[in-house]
Formats: C-alpha cells, sequence, structure tokens
C-alpha cells in the first residue's frame, strides 16, 4: 500500500531522556494537527529532527529511542551538535530566516554553513528514499529543507514530490542577493508542486524562477527539465474546531484558572476598562519593540485612555542561541521597563508581560479574556495567533488588528489592517477598536469566523495533497530519453552501420551557447575542426540550419564544404551551388507596415531590438526583463496578429523573440524536401529551439531527434547542453 512521506525539519513530538527512561510527547501544534490524517493514513511515516543531538542519546539508548518514535510512526535523522549548529541556527536562522523575512541586514552568509545546510539536507533526502517504496509520495516542509526535493528526485526521478514553505518568498530583488541563489531554487524545483500561502509568495517565487533558471512559465506552471512543476497558494488554516470548543466550554465553566482570576484581579479600578493582547514567538520579524512604541505612542496620543487599557503580552523564547534574538531580548525588556516606568500608577500598569510558553488552557484564557488582539508582525508568512483569536470569539464580539505584512491578513481583511511601522494609524486603529459597537465587531469576526472554519487546517492539507496528484495526473507523457553511457552507445553503434547518412544541426543553443548578444555567437575554432572532422567522411551530409539570416551564416560558414539552411528554411546553399537558392515564394512587402510597429515597440521597451532579415523581421527582447520583455512580446503580438490576418503571414514565437514571416516556412518543411531529395538511409536532428520542434515532427519516424536543454520536446532524446553536443558529434565523426 503506498503511503505519504511527511518530511520537516522538527518532528511532531518531544523527547525527554531521563536516565534511561524515554518519554515521548506528541506536539499539539497546528502542522501535526493538519497533517494527522494524512499522517496517520496506511503506513504513513514522518522523517524529521528529534531535537536530541547525537551526543544527548547515547549509543545503547538509541535503538530504543528509534523505537519509541516508531510507534508514533515517526523516524529521526540523527545530528551531532556541530550540524545542529551550522544547519539549524546557522544557515536557516542566520541567512533563510532574515533575508526571507526582509531583514537584510541581519543576513550573513557563511561558505561552511551554507556546506552544513547542504550536507544535512542531504540527510534528510538520504533517510527519505530509505523509507520510500513504489507509489509512495513525498511531502516537504519549510525553509531548512529548500534542498531536499531535488535530492530526493536525483535518485528517485518518478516519485511525487511536495513541497510547502511557511514563510515568506521574497521579492526577487531580496532573493537575489543570495550567493546560492540558483542552487535553491533547483533545490526546490525538485517538487512537482510547490505551495505558499499567499499569492504574493508565488508571483515572487515565479519571478525569480524565470529570472534565475530562465524557465519557460504558463500561468502557475514551469517546466523544468522534463517536468511540469505546478506553483500555487494555499492558505494554511487552524484547527478552528479545537479552538473554538476550548474557547466555549470555558465561556460556559464555572471553574477559573489561576490566569483568569489573575486577569480579573488586575483588571483595571475605572469601569469600562479593556485588554489588548500580543502573543507571538521573541522574533524580530513579529514587530514587537514597534509595537510597544505605536502603544507608549497611543497612549500619549490619547490620554483619557491611561488607566483604562492594558496590554497583555505574551512572548515565547525562541532561538535564544543566535544573537539577534538576545539583542531584542533585551530590546523589549527595557521597552517594557521604560513603558511602565513611564505611565505605571498606584493601580494600573500598562503592559503586563511574560517571557514564556504557555498550557493551551492558558491560551484559550487569554483569547476569550481579551477585547482586542494588536498582532503587528513586520513580516509574517501567515500569523496563525489571528486566526486562533477569531475562532475563540464564540459571540463574535472582540476586534483584531493586524499588520498587512501577515498573510493572514489577505483572508482577514474584516479586520484593522494596519502598517505596523504607521504609529499614528496603529495609535487611531486601537482608539477605533476600544470604541468599536458591538454590532460592528459581530458582523466583522462572522465573516472571518465562518471563512476560518471552513477553510481549516486539514482542509488546507487535503487541498495540498489534492492538487498534488492532479499535478502528476497532467504529467507531460513525452519524456525524451536523457544521454546516458548506454544510450550514447547504442546511437553510435546504429550510426556506424548506415552508410548514406544525413545531419541536420541547428546553431544557436546547439552548435553555439547562448550569449546574451546574438552577434556575439561567432563560431569558434573548435566548432570549425569538429564540423570539419565529420565532414570529412563521405557517409556524412552535413547541413546546419538556422533562423539567422542568410548574410551573417554566409559570412561565418559560406566558403565550407557543407550544406547552409537560413531563415527558418528560406534559403538554401549546397557545396555544389556558388549561390543561395531561394526556396519559397514569398514577399516582403508588408515590412512597411509591421516594421515601423515593432520600432515603436523597440523605442519603449529598453534593451529589444530588430533583426531584418530578407523576408522576416524578428523582435528580440533576451536582453529586457524577463517578466517585462514576456508582458511585452503578448502585447506586440496582440497589436501584429489583427493587421497580419489574411496576408498569408505568420508570427513565430522563438526563445525570446518574436519573428514574423511568410507563413508555411519552417526548417520541418525545408528539413524534410532535403532529405526527399537526398535519399538517405539515416537522418539525425538536433536543436534546442522552439523552432527546432518542426524538424522533430516533420522528418520520418525513425530519425534519430535530439533536443538540447530542459525544455519541453517531442524529440526522442536529450542531450544536456553544447558542450555535450559537440562531444557527441566527435563521436560520431569517429565512425
Ligand atoms: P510562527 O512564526 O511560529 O510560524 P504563528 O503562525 O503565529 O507563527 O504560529 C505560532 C503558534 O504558536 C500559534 O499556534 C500559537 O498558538 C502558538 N503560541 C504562540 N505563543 C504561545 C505561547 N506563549 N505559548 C504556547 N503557544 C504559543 C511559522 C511562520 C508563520 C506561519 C506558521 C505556519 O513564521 O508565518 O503562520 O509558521 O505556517
Amino acid at each position: 500500500m503506498s503511503k505519504t512521506i511527511i518530511v520537516s525539519n522538527r518532528l511532531p513530538l518531544s523527547l525527554n531522556i531521563n536516565n534511561e527512561n524515554i518519554e515521548v510527547t506528541p506536539s499539539v501544534g497546528g502542522l501535526a494537527t493538519g497533517l494527522k490524517s494524512v499522517h496517520h493514513d496506511g503506513n504513513g511515516i514522518w522523517i524529521g529532527w528529534s531535537g536530541l543531538t547525537e551526543n544527548e542519546v547515547s549509543d545503547n539508548l538509541a535503538p530504543q529511542v528509534e523505537k519509541e518514535l516508531k510507534k508514533q510512526k515517526c523516524s529521526s535523522v540523527s545530528l551531532t551538535e556541530k550540524e545542529v549548529d551550522g544547519f539549524y541556527y546557522g544557515f536557516s536562522n542566520r541567512t533563510l530566516w532574515p533575508l526571507f523575512h526582509y531583514f537584510s541586514e541581519f543576513t550573513e552568509f557563511h561558505q561552511d554553513q551554507w556546506e552544513t545546510y547542504i550536507s544535512v539536507n542531504q540527510k534528510f533526502a538520504d533517510l527519505v528514499i530509505e523509507n520510500l517504496e513504489d507509489g509512495d509520495q513525498v511531502w516537504v516542509h519549510d525553509y531548512q529543507l529548500l534542498l531536499v526535493p531535488q535530492m530526493i528526485r536525483e535518485q528517485k526521478p518518478d516519485v511525487k514530490i511536495g513541497f510547502f514553505l511557511h514563510i515568506p518568498f521574497p521579492s526577487y530583488e531580496v532573493f537575489r542577493t543570495l550567493p546560492w541563489r540558483e542552487q535553491i531554487l533547483n533545490g526546490m524545483m525538485g517538487a512537482d508542486l510547490i505551495g505558499f500561502h499567499t499569492y504574493d509568495y508565488v508571483r515572487h517565487f515565479m519571478s525569480s524562477v524565470q529570472r534565475l533558471l530562465n524557465c519557460e512559465m504558463n500561468f502557475n506552471q514551469i517546466q523544468y527539465e522534463t517536468r511540469n512543476v505546478k506553483v500555487d497558494s494555499f492558505p494554511m488554516g487552524i484547527d478552528f474546531e479545537k479552538f473554538h470548543h476550548a474557547a466555549q466550554k470555558h465561556n460556559t465553566s464555572k471553574t477559573k484558572s489561576e490566569i483568569q482570576l489573575s486577569l480579573e484581579k488586575h483588571r483595571l479600578i475605572k469601569g469600562d476598562t479593556k485588554l489588548i493582547l500580543s502573543i507571538d514567538r521573541l522574533d524580530y520579524t513579529k514587530g514587537i519593540a514597534k509595537r510597544l512604541l505605536a502603544f507608549e505612542y497611543f497612549l500619549e496620543k490619547f490620554p483619557e485612555y491611561q488607566e483604562k487599557v492594558r496590554l497583555v503580552m505574551l512572548a515565547v523564547p525562541s532561538r535564544a542561541n543566535v544573537p539577534q534574538y538576545q539583542d531584542l531580548k533585551n530590546e523589549i525588556d527595557q521597552l517594557v521597563g521604560r513603558i511602565n516606568g513611564k505611565f505605571s500608577t498606584v493601580n494600573w500598569t500598562p503592559v503586563w508581560y511574560f517571557y514564556r510558553s504557555m498550557p493551551f488552557e492558558n491560551l484559550i484564557d487569554l483569547y476569550c479574556s481579551c477585547e482586542i488582539a494588536l498582532l503587528t508582525p513586520v513580516r509574517d508568512g501567515m500569523n496563525l495567533v489571528a486566526k486562533e483569536y477569531i475562532a475563540c470569539r464564540t459571540d463574535h464580539t472582540g476586534v483584531l488588528i493586524l499588520s498587512e505584512m501577515a498573510g493572514a491578513s489577505i483572508e482577514l481583511n474584516e479586520a484593522l489592517i494596519i502598517n505596523p511601522n504607521n504609529f499614528e494609524q496603529v495609535a487611531n486603529s486601537i482608539k477605533q477598536a476600544l470604541e468599536m459597537p458591538d454590532a460592528e465587531q459581530k458582523s466583522r469576526n462572522k465573516v472571518m469566523q465562518d471563512r476560518i472554519a471552513r477553510y481549516n487546517v486539514e482542509r488546507w492539507a487535503t487541498e495540498f495533497m489534492q492538487n498534488l496528484t492532479d499535478v502528476l495526473a497532467v504529467k507531460p507523457t513525452n519524456r525524451a530519453l536523457k544521454f546516458n553511457k548506454t544510450i550514447e552507445n547504442q546511437l553510435l553503434e546504429d550510426f556506424s552501420s548506415k552508410t548514406k547518412r544525413l545531419l541536420f544541426l541547428d546553431y544557436d543553443g546547439t552548435l553555439s551557447p547562448f550569449t546574451k548578444k546574438p552577434e556575439d555567437a561567432i563560431p569558434t575554432p573548435e566548432l570549425f575542426e569538429v564540423l570539419a572532422e565529420l565532414h570529412a567522411n563521405p557517409k556524412n551530409q552535413l547541413v546546419l540550419i538556422t533562423g539567422r539570416d542568410k548574410n551573417t551564416f554566409d559570412s561565418w560558414f559560406g566558403d565550407q564544404p557543407y550544406s547552409l539552411i537560413t531563415e527558418h528554411g528560406l534559403w538554401l546553399k549546397s557545396p555544389d551551388q556558388s549561390d543561395w537558392k531561394l526556396l519559397e515564394q514569398v514577399n516582403n512587402s508588408w515590412f512597411e507596415v509591421i516594421y515601423p510597429i515593432m520600432m515603436r515597440f523597440t523605442d519603449n521597451t529598453p534593451g529589444s531590438k530588430i533583426e531584418i532579415k530578407n523576408y522576416s523581421l524578428a523582435w528580440h527582447y533576451r536582453n529586457v526583463d524577463p517578466e517585462y520583455g514576456a508582458n511585452r512580446a503578448i502585447e506586440l503580438k496582440a497589436t501584429i496578429q489583427p493587421i497580419i490576418a489574411n496576408h498569408n503571414i505568420e508570427i513565430m514565437e522563438g526563445d525570446k523573440v518574436l519573428e514574423i514571416k511568410a507563413s508555411g516556412v519552417n526548417k520541418g518543411k525545408a528539413a524534410s524536401r532535403f532529405a526527399l531529395d537526398f535519399g538517405p538511409d539515416y537522418i539525425l536532428a538536433m536543436g534546442d529551439d522552439w523552432t527546432d520542434e518542426h524538424m522533430f515532427t516533420d522528418l520520418p519516424d525513425d530519425t534519430v531527434s535530439i533536443k538540447v536543454g530542459n525544455k519541453i520536446t517531442e524529440a526522442k532524446y536529450r542531450i544536456k547542453d553544447t558542450s555535450h553536443v559537440l562531444d557527441f558529434l566527435r563521436k560520431l565523426a569517429e565512425n
């Protein structure tokens, strides 16, 4: 029976070893709840770190620990203290966490930590592979494990892999500063489905992939190597029922908890007093210091509220090994001290501050007792506390003030949405919340509560898994065989058995690597040498086939003894003819209409340029910002399309180029005609571009068609890049 393997940095439990006694406590966090059904279904297993280093689990206890974990359907990756330092406190929390939350000033780049991150990610991937069986699927979580999907894919190419990022994905301008940015993206692209909390993060990720990996995109699908990778947003929910029921129980219970009694005892002296709640991990992304300053500003701006309102602030200790967290702790301590010192009276302290984790029941007490929740992260992937607060407001009263920088603000837009840097706005919103009529509170909260109840954490997990299955259902069926030793040997053997061999070789991207400027892609002495060797064998007929104009090709290859086909099949030069022959009857009278339009687009699209060929016009946008270029190309196409309709002219889309040319002229047609005249017993066609696909489909079925690079293709084989092409051609030349 197939199963799902969940992979996250920490296992959903905590381990305590007391002498020889092993105590396992399952955690009750949101992720553990959401994934419960996925985890418990069949032979499901959760892979992660137990929280104890190799030193903390003695060799003789290790098997017993693993046995205990197995009972919980878990398996642990064992890590040394050094690995935890470099991987978790190092690269994860000193590089990725600050960078992805736009804290560039806190972001450190250390080669050794990056290397530890790679080796620890490999440990996670290895343990997954050890547990994988045919038909299993894997769901990898969060920023600590960004390389794991690709590491699994390398060894298990057909496994279904999903990846979810719980923190924001930053804009390309921030992400590009990471020295290992391509490796990180390639790591994530090992997945079939990549999920984020919001569409903004999807957008940022797609933009980085487009710019750094030069992949083709179609809406939210990315063509990557032989696969389609789907990217989408899945806003994570909470275990609504659990919070809502606990709140109902709290509200009807006759006995009062200690914290509740305390809250009541400290309820303020003047009537009509209110409590403002703030809960987070103590993290600089949560905007805790700014929240305190904004609250201070509120007390100054609206002194009538002094002694009538209190900020109950709960901060959970977090990552205390990282220096910025220690600094933050000191900063918060000082701010709380200063504000309390400044405003406190005999009967009132404005800020009530707890620095600790709290049992679930106490959290519920706070959610239920505080009339306002003030959550002001400066960046937050989602923010579940906001949703938990709303879920606990069983009578629908209460006001949520939420930062627009939290992913949750997109779903909770009936809250008072604020910019955490705008103290004026925060102070005014606190006042608005304090004065908001019950009816308005209820109408806002009801909408939010219904939404949170519907899209709960279980639904989030189910939808993600459903999408993972669907993505694979539309996986392209065509899978060109990747070159390897066996395939290469078979092809060479087949080639050497034939005597009248015809070879069609595309130029840019096949024989010559792509350059930023097409005019720089001049043939190298090495290329001339390889082609000469191939031509030297009388069994070979060599044809270079290109979209380039005939003049350029003539200046490069005009005196070479092989055939040339240019402008996608318009011109042919055979070695036995002194001049070029026009293969199709075409004209260029339409240039005068289309050229001015292209010129207009070129003028206001920096980096673009027009190439004038004998019978076609090409608009190149390889040097334009990729997103902008792609949009301008769509616009140009839409402008030209109605003008050329019914004129026997077509728009052909190549790689970062739009070409307007006579319709029906393409490499496939030209190559087929050439093959028919020549009568070979073997045909090989190689190309990298969309325009080469015509050759792959139009040439006879037994053609050996080879795609260069990663893009989707109709070719039978796939070769990595131009340097591999040249190696292969050299081997062909020897046969
Ligand atoms: P976090 O940064 O941890 O999560 P958040 O989403 O708010 O942030 O979750 C915090 C959780 O901790 C809540 O479930 C809350 O109840 C609990 N909690 C808070 N204070 C507590 C206390 N004092 N005692 C006990 N429990 C406490 C990361 C991302 C978020 C994203 C989540 C989920 O940074 O942006 O929403 O993952 O994807």
